[in-house]
């Protein structure tokens, strides 16, 4: 297995009017790991934080930027980051959001998780609620929405719509990146389902999210509307569902090795 040392990180970072926060988040990315690539994805923001990414680049040779004509949605900024990724020989691939909602201390931890799982996620549920800042409704709307999809397709996990993950690259090149047309949380379902379809092992990690303090909030009700059809449409069968309730709420480790899905890409490589 490829040592953490020796291997390539690209962490992915889509923006969009994020000036306030960029360069101490790229600042404090770099504290934790030095020796990262950075691909900062800016969809041509008009408070322009494109322009602070482009002088952090000539300032740090590790990152690069994608810049975009204009808004075109997280889901296919993400793709675009991947892409990249991918193209630039990395290992192990980070998606993460640019507003300090995802603690770059906490990148070390993820990176020592992969080392054995192909896909590590920054679990806001596992094992309680670890949100700050948010109004009771959107922690509700949150978790509520975690429930539904975990539950109606029958997913090993308890978030799983954050944006705080880290990928190996085997993970990212067999999912049709090209296929995935949502942006808002369904992207983060749909490419989570796409994981766990290919058999790849998935490990959560607990991580406080803290809402962010500078700039504005990108959510809309479609993102919300978006989801809700997403699940739908990639709902479990019911013979999936019930071992799948019965195993969540009892052993989870077990519940992840005798996943179905798992289990099929074990027979495969064996
Ligand atoms: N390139 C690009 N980045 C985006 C777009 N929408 C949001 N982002 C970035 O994606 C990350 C997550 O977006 P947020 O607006 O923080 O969404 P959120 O985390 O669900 O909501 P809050 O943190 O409560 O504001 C941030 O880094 C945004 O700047 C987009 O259309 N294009
Ligand atoms: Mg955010």
């Amino acid at each position: 297995m490829m040592c953490a040392a020796s291997a390539k990180i690209m962490i992915v970072i889509p923006t969009y009017n994020e000036r306030e926060n960029i360069e101490r988040l790229i600042r404090e990315i770099f504290t934790f790991e030095p020796a990262c690539y950075i691909t900062i994805v800016d969809d041509h923001s008009p408070d322009g934080t494109g322009r602070i990414a482009e002088e952090l680049a000539r300032t740090f040779p590790t990152i690069h930027v994608i810049h975009r004509t204009g808004k075109l949605g997280l889901g296919s900024a993400y793709i675009e980051g991947f892409k990249y990724a991918l193209a630039e020989g990395a290992d192990y691939i980070f998606e993460m959001d640019a507003d300090f909602s995802h603690d770059p201390n906490r990148l070390p931890d993820f990176l020592e998780a992969i080392q054995n799982y192909d896909l590590v996620l920054g679990s806001r549920y596992l094992n309680g609620v670890r949100v700050e800042g948010w109004p009771f409704c959107r922690l509700l709307l949150s978790k509520f929405a975690n429930i539904y999809a975990c539950h109606v397709m029958a997913l090993p996990v308890w978030d799983a719509t954050g944006g705080f993950r880290c990928y190996r690259r085997e993970v990212l090149e067999l999912i049709e990146l090209d296929q995935i047309r949502s942006n808002g949380y369904a992207f983060q379902i749909e490419v989570l389902h796409q994981a766990l379809k290919h058999g790849f092992r998935v490990k959560e990690i607990p991580f406080l999210f803290r809402e962010r303090e500078h700039g504005e909030s990108k959510i809309s009700r479609h993102v919300v509307r978006e989801a809700f059809w997403l699940v739908l449409r990639l709902r479990a069968p019911l013979r999936e569902i019930v071992p799948h309730l019965r195993y969540l709420y009892k052993d989870y480790d077990e519940f992840v090795n005798t996943h179905p899905l798992t289990q099929k890409r074990m027979k495969s490589e064996n």
